[in-house]
């Protein structure tokens, strides 16, 4: 290379700079559409840059898969049309059972009614209903705790005594749950992403929703998933109440290479499924509490970043979505003390394209739990939940899952814990969707990335 001159470079530089200026203060060109939706556009533009961290494999395996797409056009996958899935396989993995992957496709029969909520907010990470048709939601980046009414699309003024978060890439403000007993408590409990020293974890904390609805009082952190770790991505953050009253948290293996592989030590609640008490200790039942080398809140464990919990309505198990590297987003059923393999073994592979060691893919084999269903290529998955309601009965006891990088909503059919069919809604709309609620009455609420919240009902019952 040849040297640049002083002079030329302070030309170069003046010019970029006159130009930036112009196109700051021009109005109606084609730069100015996307500020024209102000709020919404930035927002999504951020994201784009900020989610990049976790999904550069988005554009690159978009791109690679519209190459191969085009090279094997005329032949036609293992599975051929009948999958939800239509794309090529990023992987060379077989699943270890044909329901593993790739289910028939199915198709909802009922007419649907999609109506767009309300719009303008920012990442809607978790939500819960805490009273008929209204929600608690959080907003991830801007760490505020919202009340969002369904009825008329009303959003309430942030809530005060909301946690001090480190929002930074994936982290924020994140999922939020009600007490079990909320209508005497009133307590509500938030994840998020905390400062500590020693860098970042996920915690969780527990507050009083104040008579007035404006205040979380006596705000507390109940459990920090240590150890803390100086990095932004891969928090996990769900949390759902059991049967029994205590908390299951699913956390992230912070994503890092070595870091990651802390998902398979019990001194580390990283990667981990976390079983607490709702004032933050261990259940005295969970599995690795005669294990004095072990952390008692660990209940599962080789996990990368959960991302969707929810129980089976009719069994009852708790059912979780983890987010995979690129593709091997699995499906898994939680068991006391299992070892659910990662990153040890993985239907995905790196986002480099290189092999995770060595590329392993059997899980039973390598004395890990199979995943009961994965997505090879990635469905990006996120918030879930069962539709355990009668509104929509062909809907009953099936699962929806947020999709954030192909922008769809999944939903799958489980019969004998086994998926026996797959749907993809809202294909068309081009949101992330971030997460997923079904309501007392039935309907299914998903709110994206772009600042949407959306209602799906059956057609003539979501609006009066
Ligand atoms: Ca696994």
């Amino acid at each position: 290379m040849g040297k640049v001159s002083w002079s030329r470079l302070t030309f170069l530089l003046m010019l970029i700079f006159v130009l930036a200026l112009a196109a700051c203060g021009n109005g109606g060109t084609s730069e100015e559409e996307s500020t024209e939706e102000s709020d919404t556009a930035t927002e999504e533009t951020e994201e784009t840059t900020e989610e990049s961290t976790e999904e550069p494999e988005e554009t690159t395996e978009e791109s690679e898969e519209s190459e191969e797409a085009t090279e094997e056009s005329d032949e036609s996958t293992d599975t051929g049309s009948e999958s939800a899935e239509t794309e090529p396989k990023v992987t060379e993995f077989e699943p270890a059972f044909p329901e593993q992957t790739r289910a028939p496709e199915v198709e909802t029969e009922t007419e649907l009614d999609v109506e767009v909520v309300t719009e303008g907010l920012g990442v809607t990470w978790g939500m819960v209903e805490f009273d008929t048709n209204r929600l608690l939601v959080t907003q991830r980046d801007s760490a505020e705790l919202l009340i969002v009414n369904l009825e008329d699309g009303s959003v309430s003024e942030p809530i005060q005594g909301t946690p001090e978060v480190n929002n930074e890439d994936q982290g924020g403000l994140l999922d939020v749950a009600i007490a079990p007993d909320f209508d005497e408590s009133r307590l509500v409990f938030l994840t998020f992403s905390q400062d500590i020293e020693g860098g970042t974890v996920t915690a969780v904390g527990k507050g009083v929703l104040s008579e007035d609805e404006t205040a979380l009082e006596d705000f507390e952190v109940i459990f920090q998933a240590t150890p803390a770790y100086e990095g932004t991505l891969h928090y996990g953050g769900r949390i759902i109440f059991d049967d029994e009253g205590n908390l299951f948290l699913t956390t992230g293996e912070r994503s890092d290479d070595p870091i990651r592989e802390r998902a398979q030590d019990l001194d580390a609640y990283l990667g981990k499924v976390i079983h607490i008490t709702p004032d933050g200790e261990p259940v005295d039942t969970n599995p690795f509490i005669e294990d004095e080398d072990a952390l008692d809140g660990i209940y599962s464990y080789g996990h990368r970043n959960i991302q969707g919990v929810d129980f089976h309505p009719e069994t009852g198990d708790l059912w979780i979505v983890e987010f995979g590297p690129q593709a091997g987003d699995e499906l898994n059923i939680i068991e006391p003390g299992n070892n659910y393999g990662w990153p040890i073994v993985s239907y995905g592979i790196e986002y480099t394209g290189e092999l995770i060691n060595e590329g392993i893919s059997e899980h039973e084999a390598q004395g890990f739990v199979e995943p009961r269903y994965y997505w090879d290529p990635t469905s990006a998955p996120s918030g879930m939940s069962f539709y355990d309601n009668d509104a929509i009965p062909e809907w009953e006891n099936n699962l929806f899952i947020g999709g954030l990088a192909p922008n769809y909503i999944v939903r799958v059919v489980i019969e004998d814990d086994l998926i026996v069919g797959e749907e993809r809604l809202l294909t068309e709309e081009g949101e992330r969707f971030r997460d997923i609620l079904v309501t007392e009455d039935g309907a299914l609420i998903a709110s994206t990335d772009g600042g949407l919240i959306y209602r799906i009902t059956a057609a003539g019952e979501g609006t009066e």
